[in-house]
């Protein structure tokens, strides 16, 4: 068993919905956003790293999640067998989707505030997940959060990878790689799909040394 496979999540529960940037929760633990238009399966990827089937609602009218939604969660890893395990508290971070054309420019605006409040003042978040649907060329919107994340600890996450071909995926990767300026070999692909899950774990032991680092730094 390698180094990283040691890496679980021990306990996740939802901690509390943010409507506006005075809300935001006065904790200093590290912070993991998850970040992406709506519908790209945000609130799907956050259950399936913590192995829970409903802790983030999924699925439900595209553009309804209007908050940000506050997740404890605590990591556990092993560094030695037989060794007791660490563990490290940290927040997960549902973010509102961006990219629906369903709702008021009013309600975007305020959507847009609370977005860019969040990422830009936040000095506890330690990384953003920038998720990029398999089937969907990026946009401005991507490129935006891109240099966003560039700013400060990303990763980026291809989702619904189980919606194309090999050939495709490696298409889409390349494409994203130029557009986003992000190596390619950095680009993950997941699935959440029951029984086509991909690429969980391997996410998982990528977010961690963004928690850990800064868990020790506060020492
Ligand atoms: N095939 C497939 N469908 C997925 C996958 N991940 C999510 N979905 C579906 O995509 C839809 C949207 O997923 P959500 O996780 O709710 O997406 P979201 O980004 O949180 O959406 P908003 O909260 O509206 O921003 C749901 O119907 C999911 O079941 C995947 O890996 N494969
Ligand atoms: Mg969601």
């Amino acid at each position: 068993m390698n180094q990283q496979s040691k890496i679980r999540i021990l306990d996740a529960s939802y901690q509390t919905s943010v409507h506006q940037l005075k809300q935001l929760p006065d904790s200093t633990l590290p912070e993991v956003a998850f970040a992406g238009r709506s519908n790209v399966g945000k609130s799907s990827l956050l259950n399936a790293l913590c192995l829970r089937r409903s802790l983030a609602q999924t699925g439900k009218m595209p553009g309804r999640t209007q908050s940000l939604n506050f997740f404890d969660v605590t990591f556990g890893m092993r560094p030695v067998p037989d060794e007791e395990e660490q563990r490290t508290p940290c927040t997960f971070v549902d973010l509102p989707g961006y990219g629906f054309a369903k709702v008021s420019k009013q309600q975007r605006d305020a959507w847009s505030r609370l977005l860019e409040g969040y990422l830009f003042g936040r000095d506890q978040l330690a990384l953003v997940v920038l998720l990029l649907d398999a089937r969907r060329e990026p946009g401005e919107k991507e490129k935006w959060m891109a240099d966003v994340g560039r700013s400060g600890g990303m990763l980026a996450v291809i989702t619904k990878a189980d919606k194309l071909k090999q050939s495709e995926l490696a298409k889409r990767k390349r494409e994203i790689s130029e557009s986003l300026l992000i190596p390619e070999h950095e680009i993950m692909l997941t699935s959440t799909l029951s029984g086509k899950l991909r690429g969980i774990d391997k996410l998982r032991n990528r977010i961690y040394p963004f928690i850990a680092d800064e868990s020790d730094s506060e020492d």
